[in-house]
């Protein structure tokens, strides 16, 4: 009785030891791998975080297109954004592209109201003194009218709060181009394209 007990917990400390020996060679080898990864260039600089996307889809038949985005949460914080759009009638046409305030598609885009505007700023161009955290700007699209951009920023997360959060805000593409001055929308013409984001 006394022996049987003595060998159960025997077999309980070697199962301990085990198992600690084996969580701290998998820690040791994560901080390996995160320690790589940080020293890697920014471009690549992911850590498999958390992701969003939206595929955008047409408004109006005339203007027919798609387009998809993908959001990822970036190691320094910052999410990147890469975008491709596809939308033919628009060879060789630029075509301005926001992340507006609503999560919603309905009225050829209207439901999605102004630009996302969180910080209380002036419309303007990406990166310059003042401009709204939804002011992705122009896109070039070539001879087939695809595009595409990637840009990354540190004014958004992904669910994250309400002030950065990207999630259930709509990603529009218009019809025309961003002048980057006319309040509060750049002048950028009618809503082509729309898509909500959600997390993956
Ligand atoms: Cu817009
Ligand atoms: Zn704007």
């Amino acid at each position: 009785m006394r022996l049987g007990k003595f060998v159960h917990a025997g077999i309980l400390l070697i199962f301990i030891a085990l198992s600690t020996s084996c969580s701290s060679k998998r820690m040791a080898s994560q901080t390996e791998d995160s320690t790589s990864v940080a020293s890697q260039t920014a471009s690549n600089n992911t850590n498999g975080g958390l992701k969003a996307h939206a595929d955008v889809s047409s408004t109006k038949a005339d203007t027919a297109g798609k387009g998809r985005a993908e959001f990822r949460n970036k190691r320094d914080g910052s999410v990147e954004l890469e975008l491709q759009l596809s939308f033919p009638v628009m060879a060789n046409k630029s075509v301005a592209v926001h992340l507006h305030e609503h999560g919603d598609c309905s009225d050829s885009g209207k439901g999605a109201h102004g630009h996302w505007n969180p910080t209380q700023e002036s419309h303007g161009k990406w990166g310059s003194a003042q401009y709204h955290s939804g002011d992705i700007g122009n896109i070039n699209l070539n001879s087939k009218g695809e595009g595409r951009i990637k840009l990354s920023s540190n004014r958004w997360t992904i669910g994250g709060d309400d002030k950065t959060n990207i999630l259930n805000r709509s990603i529009i593409v218009h019809s025309g181009v961003d002048d980057y001055t006319t309040q509060p929308s750049g002048n950028s013409g009618s809503r082509i394209g729309c898509g909500v984001i959600t997390a993956d």
